[in-house]
């Protein structure tokens, strides 16, 4: 009876979202990547599978958009572009990915390919879907690839 008086329904919903965190990361470990878009309206966390990704194969890039201030809320209210370039080369991919949305929430891009050794840029553009349509952006660079 003390635990459950302890356990008020707010720290049970944490508890419950914590666990969940832990148990769909435990499977895989995949490395995730995160930050704040450039305009800092969100909070974006993704990762690439496989990981690290594989010179000249495709590979899949999963993002979740989160509040800014709340990171633990995901957003459906915004659509997410998915791409990848190389930045000092100015070129992008020769492959372009298709998107879906995952049971999760999560916006999906497949079908990704780096082509050449050296810094690539996975880019994410994000619109909101809900207020003013305006598009944040967040970029990430990435080396391509481990031998
Ligand atoms: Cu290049």
């Amino acid at each position: 009876m003390t635990i459950y008086h302890a356990l008020s329904s707010k720290p049970n919903r944490y508890l419950a979202f914590i666990l969940t965190g832990i148990g769909l990361i435990g499977c895989a470990e995949p490395p995730q990547q995160e930050g704040y878009t450039e305009q800092g309206g969100y909070y974006v966390v993704f990762e690439t599978n496989p990981s690290p990704v594989v010179f000249k194969e495709y590979f899949d890039v999963t993002v979740g958009v989160y509040e800014s201030e709340k990171q633990d809320v995901l957003l459906d209210t915004v659509d997410v572009l998915i791409d990848s370039t190389m930045p000092e080369h100015q070129h992008g991919m020769n492959e372009t990915p298709t998107q879906s949305i995952n049971p999760n929430g999560e916006t999906v891009a497949s079908g990704l390919q780096w082509f050449m050794t050296g810094t690539w840029q996975m880019e994410f553009y994000i619109t909101d879907t809900d207020g003013d349509g305006s598009t944040e952006t967040a970029f990430f660079g990435m080396e391509c690839c481990e031998e």
